[in-house]
């Protein structure tokens, strides 16, 4: 019998590493075959499903009920879908989880990257920006994060490689039955 279908919700800070472990989380997936792995990564979905869309709440809110839907209709079909947003309200996080169990399992995984951390990373200048006031409301900054209460784990990327983080969320999903 082949096996439901799922999605792996990542949810944390710009540049705390979500986009890094979730390509190394697909690479291991679709090595091991099966089923069709899609990876719905933050930037991406912003150029190609929200590229009208803005930072405020309610386009933020927008842009994860879009993925949201995505991972869901994936997770209908029997796949698996990785997401990588930032996701920062836990109501809008709650809306997809509650949107995708219908199908399948919704596997919630914080980037617990502090913010401290991933400003003096600062990959691509983003933090220096918002610092500066020329990006806006930007999360951690200038704008909200709500820190998931209950995820189904927590990976921490200081003093971790990403193999490691991406082996931890294998080993999660191995023990939740899914793979
Ligand atoms: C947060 C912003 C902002 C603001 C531009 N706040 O490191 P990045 O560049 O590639 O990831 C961030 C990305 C966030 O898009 P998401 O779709 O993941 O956000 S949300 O889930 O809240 O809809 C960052 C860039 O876009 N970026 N302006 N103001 N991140």
């Amino acid at each position: 019998r082949s096996k439901q279908g799922f999605t792996v919700f990542f949810t944390g800070f710009s540049g705390s590493g979500k986009s890094t472990i979730a390509n190394a989380l697909m690479v291991k997936l679709m090595e091991m075959g099966g089923r069709p792995v899609t990876l719905l990564d933050g930037d991406i979905v912003r150029k190609n499903l929200s590229s009208e869309l803005g930072f405020s709440k309610e386009h933020r809110d927008l842009n994860i009920q879009r993925i949201g839907y995505v991972a869901s209709e994936i997770t209908k079909n029997g796949g698996i879908a990785i997401c990588a947003p930032i996701a920062p309200y836990a109501t809008t996080r709650r809306q997809v989880r509650q949107g995708i169990e219908q199908f399948g399992a919704f596997v919630e995984v914080h980037v617990a990257t502090s913010i401290e951390e991933c400003e003096r990373r600062d990959r691509k200048g983003l933090y220096k920006l918002a610092r500066e006031g020329k990006i806006k409301e930007f999360t951690g900054i200038s704008d909200p994060y709500d820190v998931p209460e209950n995820p189904e784990l927590r990976v921490e990327t200081e003093g971790t490689d990403v193999d490691h983080c991406a082996h931890q969320v294998l080993l999660k999903l191995e023990s939740m039955g899914l793979i």
